[in-house]
């Protein structure tokens, strides 16, 4: 399993935290969203998904990285 702490703007409430989060259990990676660090902490298989992806499904849901 790789891990990465991914900076992410936009995010402002518990909602927003569990947006994220649902996003990338869908992609079958696990997040914990740090709302006072504007941060989440993502554990995910390299080998299975690319941070392109991450990334993307988490722009598409409306935050920036
Ligand atoms: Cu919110």
């Amino acid at each position: 399993m790789d891990n990465v702490v991914l900076k992410v703007g936009g995010m402002s409430c518990g909602l927003c935290a569990m947006s994220i989060e649902r996003a990338l259990l869908e992609l079958g990676a696990k997040g914990e969203v740090d709302l006072s660090e504007k941060t989440v902490a993502i554990t995910y298989d390299g080998s299975a998904i690319a941070m392109d992806q991450i990334k993307k499904a988490l722009e598409d849901i409306g935050y920036e990285l």
